[in-house]
């Protein structure tokens, strides 16, 4: 094969409550999302204790994207989108999360939405939980850290399973799920799974029993689904920022494989059903009781995935003897991470490295044998309207395009088995990490700005047109 295959599937990926806004139209319930203030770079945002008066919250109305959708997609469809990831916000369906009837108001929400992707020929690709369970369910049972919370997830994604079972074909458990790993910034606790590591005794073992949770109920949602619809593909979701060693000093090249445990942790059980040896080991070191059922071992056995998800944004160092503070960090470091001399860094820090996307195709291919896909891949930048009303967002294009050279040679020179890719933040969305608005992913710029102000207009900009000709020539034309 000297292209990509012609059933490739090229998109864009958001999540719901990036976008949607909404926040408590149709019965939606209060998310942990909702109570996010918003920050930037260096200034983490504030979550606080339920919506209070006189605070910013981006997220509730993001842009719009809840009475807006038509007008969206339909762009969407003029680029060539042949798929479109989202999220279902788990508290349109369950508001609170403990009900044990799903919110009419909800379901029909995302069948219309579907209905109108499908109607345009997109194929959609849905996240069950992209950081947005019900902020009831954090407050009131401490989210995922209580097994409670498995059997509620179960409960709504086959709600959704069930709804959508003859609409949506690709489904993925966690967003970044692995995110949480970094337990001194409690942004990631709270956004994956309810949980303020901070206030944990010991925060790292903590972690692990969060995570045995969510993998179980991971599985337990493969199990399910698969009886719903068989030809279901489901997946797991992991924020790939691989390690490289700082140098070829034998100490970094050691540091960069433990390091790279912390990424391979989730899909190791998540594709493997079991827990690898290093974390057996460490649990024992460190003394981690970890609370498991009997009959876990079989869950996580019977329930893995058909897919791996990944989001790959950037690289990282790491160097035997460095000491990095990862607490206000966002960029997927450790505490042994330091700048490689090499690439070059984003605004925000994140540093540019396509030639890292294939090595990540490569080495997860190598280890697991699953189809791959990238689900999120993209450039945040500031972006400036020319008084003509044109954005030339060159480098936006720069990036992509050579990210999207390196995913064809994992394709067509390393034969890795790579069923998609999709832009991150298609149309300009909140920012996650900061909630601003002014970082900047999209195709389609939206008129909003970090204090909330602005029309919600949409314009394409110049990448537009770049991305609707690589989907039309099938990645040819880069
Ligand atoms: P924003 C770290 C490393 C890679 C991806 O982020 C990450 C992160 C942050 O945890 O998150 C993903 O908007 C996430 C999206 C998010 C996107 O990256 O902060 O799945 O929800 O918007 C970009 O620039």
């Amino acid at each position: 094969m000297t292209r990509l295959p012609n059933d490739f599937l090229w998109g864009g990926a958001v999540a719901a409550h990036q976008l949607e806004g909404g926040w408590n139209k149709g019965y939606k319930g209060v998310s942990i999302v909702d109570v996010m203030t918003a920050g930037t770079k260096g200034v983490p945002r504030k979550i606080t204790d339920g919506v209070l008066e006189g605070e910013y919250y981006p997220n509730h109305e993001a842009i719009d994207f809840y009475s807006r959708y038509k007008e969206d997609i339909a762009l969407f469809a003029e680029m060539g989108f042949t798929c479109f990831r989202t999220s279902i916000a788990w508290t349109r369906i369950f508001p609170n999360g403990d009900e044990l009837e799903p919110n009419e108001e909800g379901l029909q929400f995302y069948d219309d939405l579907f209905d109108e992707l499908l109607h345009h020929g997109i194929e959609p690709v849905v996240t069950l939980s992209h950081f947005e369970m019900p902020y009831h369910l954090a407050k009131e049972y401490g989210g995922f850290a209580n097994r409670k919370v498995v059997d509620f997830f179960v409960r709504y994604a086959i709600a959704v399973m069930n709804r959508y079972k003859d609409k949506v074909k690709y489904w993925m458990t966690f967003n970044e799920i692995n995110n949480q790993t970094n337990t001194s910034a409690d942004i990631f606790g709270w956004t994956c799974s309810g949980v303020r590591y901070s206030e944990h005794e010991n925060p790292m073992e903590t972690m692990y029993q969060v995570a045995h949770h969510e993998l179980v109920a991971s599985a337990l949602v493969v199990k399910e689904g698969k009886i719903i619809n068989p030809t279901f593909e489901i997946g797991c979701m992991i924020a790939f920022v691989p390690f490289y060693p700082y140098s070829c000093n034998p100490d970094d090249v050691m540091i960069a494989t433990e390091s790279m445990h912390e990424r391979f942790f989730f899909p190791d059980v998540h594709v493997r059903g079991y827990y690898p040896s290093y974390i057996r080991k460490e649990w024992e070191r460190k003394g981690y009781k970890i609370n498991m059922e009997p009959e876990d071992e079989a869950i996580l056995k019977e329930g893995t995935v058909d897919f791996i998800g990944l989001s790959y944004y950037m690289s990282n160092a790491v160097k035997a003897d460095a000491e990095t503070d990862t607490s206000a960090s966002t960029d997927g470091a450790s505490k042994h991470s330091v700048p490689n001399p090499y690439v070059k860094a984003s605004d925000w820090g994140w540093q540019i490295d396509p030639v890292g996307l294939r090595y990540t195709l490569v080495t997860l291919y190598e280890r697991y044998q699953l189809p791959l896909f990238i689900v999120e891949n993209g450039f945040g930048a500031i972006d400036e309207m020319r008084e003509d009303g044109t954005i030339e967002d060159d480098y936006r294009i720069a990036y992509l395009g050579s990210h999207i050279e390196e995913l064809k040679k994992a394709v067509v020179l390393d034969g890795v088995d790579l069923m998609g890719y999709t832009a991150w933040g298609c149309i300009d969305v909140i920012s996650f990490t900061t909630g601003e608005m002014k970082k900047r992913y999209g195709f389609i710029y939206v008129d909003k700005h970090n204090d909330g102000t602005g029309s919600l207009m949409r314009s394409k900009k110049k990448s537009f047109h770049w991305y609707k000709n690589v989907i039309a020539t099938n990645g040819e034309k880069v």
